[in-house]
């Protein structure tokens, strides 16, 4: 059983469960502990005693120690965050290793550097009259922050949040999402071990509406939401609580354009479009599913991108042959199959896969699909308009660099793009020029933990990262002193 944490205790059992399926094989992994409206209350109200009690009165020294020893408490139970990650979602658990728990243990030691570093500009104020104050602005944490997260990168994304929150003196109440409860209740045990006092850090599993979800951000207790997953749900979490007026960090849904120019290193960008198109099976929210590739170089990046998605192996993510896992449930592969038939009828051209593997034994009743590359689409088609979050992506010639900014800023999203070109002055101007958060040349998903993370219209409002996240997670507090 898979239990919600609350005010630094598991708390037994008393309502409904559900089932966790495993989506390498479709069985039962766990039952899972449904928090109800009591319950996500009592979070909330744990973690305001946390904050009115002793971890209010922490010190930023004491809290980046803190950090520094959760941090070093995950390293020691590293392989068992690996495995558990890796089961809530099938992921290989190499990649678990190398991505997600690695860069949770980087978030803590990241974000207690950033917090031991940061200072606020105080000014001499000197006005006509002669009079002379002295303004300085101090930090307060923002308070009870509701931190809701997705189940495709579930430790990194919660992490990515916790840290910096806890950092900054706030207290948590986190949910993590119904496919993946399973690390968020480990770091429970870390944090507790760390020495973080009772309520400081809460988990409350549920689903979205009419479930721990809603609940935790319709509360009156909250004073913040930071909240990665899609536009749509973004959108309801505004809407809950504008009535309240609570400030909201939102990272979501992305449809990210690579643009290669016909003067690439090809073999680096083939590599890199391979990670970019087919990483996590396409389940990150700056993968590429836009794909413009200039004229001279469009049958050889797609003939070569087809050849390497041919090469990924599908298997048991103990395997270490193994590059791609299931994507995250049944569900999820029947949408992504819904874009896979429609291309179809479309009368795009499928250069590779597109459908369901066989996959042997056990995991015949996984939610396994094909990775898949189209050529033939245009912008107006719904496989380049709406996110798909899977791993797939369409082709699309170009000729000009106008013509490319053009068609890659064409949508409602804005998270990442990549730029793939030798000419150094070209990678600087449309990197610039495109309408996204993030943009990368030559790479993708190359990540300092200080830069802005982000994104434009449908893709999100705020950044964090280093500085950024302390912007949101605290209020300065201007303090004016006559002298
Ligand atoms: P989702 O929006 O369905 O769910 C995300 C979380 O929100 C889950 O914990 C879910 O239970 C909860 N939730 C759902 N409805 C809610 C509501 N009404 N009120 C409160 N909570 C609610 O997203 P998902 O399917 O879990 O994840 C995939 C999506 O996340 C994709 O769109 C992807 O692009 C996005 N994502 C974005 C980023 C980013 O950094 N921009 C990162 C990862 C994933
Ligand atoms: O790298 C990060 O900090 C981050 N937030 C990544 C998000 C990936 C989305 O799926």
């Amino acid at each position: 059983m898979i239990r919600n944490f609350v005010d630094g205790e598991f708390a037994e059992p008393d309502g409904r469960c559900w089932q966790k399926i495993s989506p390498v094989d479709g069985s039962v992994r766990a039952d899972v502990h449904e928090a109800d409206r009591d319950l996500v209350e009592r979070a909330v109200a744990a973690a305001r005693a946390a904050l009115d009690g002793a971890w209010g009165r922490t010190t930023v020294p004491q809290r980046t120690a803190l950090l520094r020893r959760a941090a070093d408490l995950l390293e020691e139970r590293y392989e068992e965050f690996v495995a558990a990650e890796s089961a809530d979602t099938g992921k290989p658990l190499q990649q678990a290793r190398d991505l997600d728990v690695s860069r949770a243990v980087a978030n803590f030691r990241s974000f207690a550097d950033t917090v031991a570093a940061a200072g606020l500009p105080s000014y001499l104020t000197e006005l006509p009259d002669g009079r002379r104050a002295l303004n300085y602005a101090a930090r307060k944490p923002l308070g009870v922050v509701a931190v809701i997260v997705p189940w495709n990168l579930p430790l990194l994304l919660l992490t990515w949040k916790v840290a910096p929150a806890l950092a900054c003196g706030n207290a948590v109440v986190v949910k993590p999402s119904e496919e993946t409860p399973s690390t968020a209740v480990l770091l429970a045990e870390v944090l507790r071990d760390a020495g973080l006092p009772a309520g400081a850090y809460n988990v409350v599993h549920g689903f979205g509406p009419g479930s721990a979800g809603q609940f935790l951000v319709e509360s009156r207790g909250i004073d913040g939401v930071t909240f990665t997953g899609s536009s749509a749900t973004g959108a309801s979490i505004m809407a809950a609580v504008a009535p309240r007026v609570r400030p909201v960090s939102f990272e979501l849904g992305g449809k990210n354009p690579a643009v290669v120019f016909a003067d690439a290193d090809l073999d680096s960008a083939i590599d890199g479009l391979t990670r970019s198109v087919f990483a996590n099976t396409g389940q990150v929210c700056l993968c590429t599913e836009r794909l413009y590739v200039q004229r001279p170089v469009f049958d050889e990046v797609a003939e070569r991108l087809a050849e390497r998605a041919r090469g990924l192996r599908l298997g048991r993510p103990d395997d270490p042959e193994t590059t791609t896992g299931p994507l995250i449930s049944q569900e999820h592969r029947d949408k992504v199959l819904r874009y896979y038939r429609l291309a179809e009828e479309l009368g795009a051209k499928t250069l590779v896969g597109g459908g369901v593997p066989s996959m042997p034994g056990d995991l015949a009743g996984g939610s396994w699909i094909e990775p898949a590359l189209w050529t033939g689409l245009t912008n107006a088609d719904v496989q380049l308009r709406e996110e798909i979050f899977g791993p797939c992506a369409a082709l699309i010639p170009f000729d000009t660099e106008d013509e490319a900014v053009a068609l890659a800023n064409d949508t409602e999203y804005g998270l990442a793009a990549s730029v793939w070109t030798t000419d150094l002055s070209r990678g600087h101007r449309v990197a610039q020029r495109m309408r996204v958060g993030m943009a990368w040349v030559n790479t993708w998903f190359l990540r300092d933990l200080r830069s802005p993370f982000g994104g434009v219209g449908l893709s999100g409002i705020g950044r964090e990262g280093g500085d950024h996240s302390l912007d949101f997670y605290t209020q300065p507090t201007n303090v004016c002193v006559q002298l």
